[in-house]
């Protein structure tokens, strides 16, 4: 399944019955998608889209869990962004992530997401550790997340013994790599990526901006859901949320926007 160029924009999700087996207070995720319940399903791509404004208890702005059972396929999100998401919990990128399947979550802006107890940036739970490979998150910044508790990242494991371990590269991290022996650091930024208008959700990067050229061009996805429409699907993303070249000024910048 690939999502392409979506806007999951102001949903509302309040605190229903017990749906799933998830942490913390019952209801929510206001924008949710629920990879492989489809049995045979290849994967799941989220590609160019904005999780904005949602609202819930848990889980309000992106829910992506990979079903062991049903999905086949890497799940990758990329030139994406999650920002002013509130929640009760985990009010900005919430990943289950079943080992045996990539996840790779690249070239993506968390930023600016509120949680009133809990994690407002990325929650991420292992689920079945069983061939587990680490997650991946590159060239993607984690910034401004606003929460008591855990406000950036926060790693739990869901009925597995063994969690699975998380690789974050050339990132901007809020407060820097997060002390756990789950999540291993390679150039991680600490610094304010300096977005052109943080308060008003405006995440492109500005003329100082530290995030500018500091990606890993190796690391960008290829390009599943053919953004330039020229039939090659196995080259590196070629653009931007924008639409617009992804390598400018030699090398790709972190977050969903280059900077021209
Ligand atoms: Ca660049
Ligand atoms: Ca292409």
């Amino acid at each position: 399944m690939i999502v392409d160029r979506c806007v999951i924009e102001g949903n509302e999700a309040g605190a229903g019955g017990p749906s799933d087996n998830l942490p913390g207070p019952r209801g929510g995720f206001a924008g949710m998608l629920y990879a492989g319940n489809t049995v045979g399903a290849c994967g799941v791509v989220i590609v160019n889209s904005r999780f904005v404004g949602n609202n819930s208890d848990f889980g309000a702005g992106l829910g992506l869990i990979a079903d062991p059972a049903n999905l086949a396929g890497p799940v990758v999100l990329v030139n994406s962004i999650i920002a002013g998401n509130t929640a009760n919990t985990a009010s900005g990128l919430y990943l289950r992530h079943n080992g045996a399947r990539a996840l790779t979550v690249a070239n993506t802006t968390i930023a600016g997401n509120t949680a009133m107890s809990r994690n407002a940036g990325l929650w991420y739970q292992s689920q079945e550790s069983a061939g587990a490979a680490p997650a991946r998150i590159v060239n993607t910044i984690l910034w401004g997340n606003d929460a008591p508790q855990d406000p950036e990242i926060v790693l739990s494991a869901f009925n597995v013994m063994v969690p699975i371990p998380v690789e974050i590269a050339a990132s901007v991290v809020a407060g820097g790599c997060p002390a756990d022996p789950l999540i291993a650091c390679s150039g991680v930024l600490t610094g304010d990526p300096l977005f052109v208008d943080e308060g008003g959700l405006d995440l492109h990067l500005g003329p100082a901006s530290p995030a500018a050229d500091a990606g890993d061009a190796a690391a960008l996805p290829a390009d599943a859901a053919d953004l330039d429409d020229d039939g090659d699907l196995g080259e590196a993303t070629p653009l931007d949320l924008d639409e617009l070249p992804r390598i400018v000024g030699g090398a790709a910048d972190l977050g969903a926007f280059e900077r021209p």
